[in-house]
């Protein structure tokens, strides 16, 4: 019976949505509910802990509409790594990460960031972007770690555990208190959306930690995407999180 409970909300969320309307709050506490608490968050720095399921759905191409923003507060970022299982519909140029930092600081709409294209990965940082071939298939999910050094520019991009680039932008720390968006790529705080850099797949588990995590971590993750190192500065949970346009929050597999 519970089974068929949790089944007509998932066909339910999955119709509806669970979009950028402020005009229907009961969406967002349905999905609440269905994720259940976060007590995972009190264990110790850097044990393996279970970790908190998302899952989000960015059913619509080329548009401008469709993102997520994080509302956890950004500190200033010297090394970090975030991390999420990605799958996209198509091969365009896609906006997966987009970190914009205020005006008053360095004013910068690219301090960090992250997209790809059919063939390669492209990471900003500090205002300077750069590509490395990459090859990932449409409709093929990735877990994908981008563990970041600012002291000298350096990410290192590992894919399904496995680290598989290596690219080096500009050193710097990234400046705190940006706008962190996901699934658009800002041209200027907030906004400055272009259709063509718009993300339109799924994305699940997306976080960020403010250290550059291990490897055998990152394996680890990649093999159980139920556990994951507890001292994460934020995930996609509901309460972290606005969300925008057609971008739905759908209900996670259990773990
Ligand atoms: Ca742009």
């Amino acid at each position: 019976m519970q089974t068929s409970f949790i089944i007509t909300i998932v066909a339910s969320m999955a119709v509806f949505g669970m979009g950028c309307s402020t005009s229907d709050e009961t969406r967002p506490q349905m999905y609440e509910e269905l994720v259940g608490g976060t007590d995972s968050k009190e264990t110790s720095s850097a044990a393996m802990g279970a970790c908190p399921q998302t899952s989000y759905l960015f059913p619509n191409i080329e548009q401008t509409t469709n993102y997520i923003r994080v509302t956890t507060p950004i500190p200033d970022l010297d090394e970090f790594t975030v991390c999420g299982l990605f799958k996209r519909f198509t091969n365009g140029y896609d906006f997966w990460v987009s970190y914009a930092t205020m005006p008053g600081t360095s004013n910068n709409h690219n301090e960090y960031g992250i997209a790809d294209s059919s063939d390669y990965i492209e990471i900003s940082m500090n205002g300077y972007y750069l590509s490395e071939s990459l090859k990932l298939t449409a409709n093929t999910e990735y877990h994908i770690c981008v563990t970041n050094f600012a002291s000298d520019g350096r990410s290192n991009v590992y894919i399904n555990g496995d680290m598989a680039v290596v690219v080096t932008t500009r050193s710097g720390t990234i400046d705190g208190a940006g706008s962190f968006i996901i699934g658009q790529d800002q041209d200027k705080i907030g906004g400055g959306f272009q259709s063509h850099q718009s993300f339109q797949g799924t994305l699940r588990n997306f976080m960020l930690w403010r250290r550059a995590l291990e490897e055998e971590e990152i394996e680890e993750m990649y093999q159980n995407r139920c556990v994951c190192p507890q001292d994460y500065l934020f995930t996609l949970e509901r309460e972290n999180i606005e969300i925008f346009g057609g971008a739905t929050a759908v209900w996670p597999a259990e773990c």
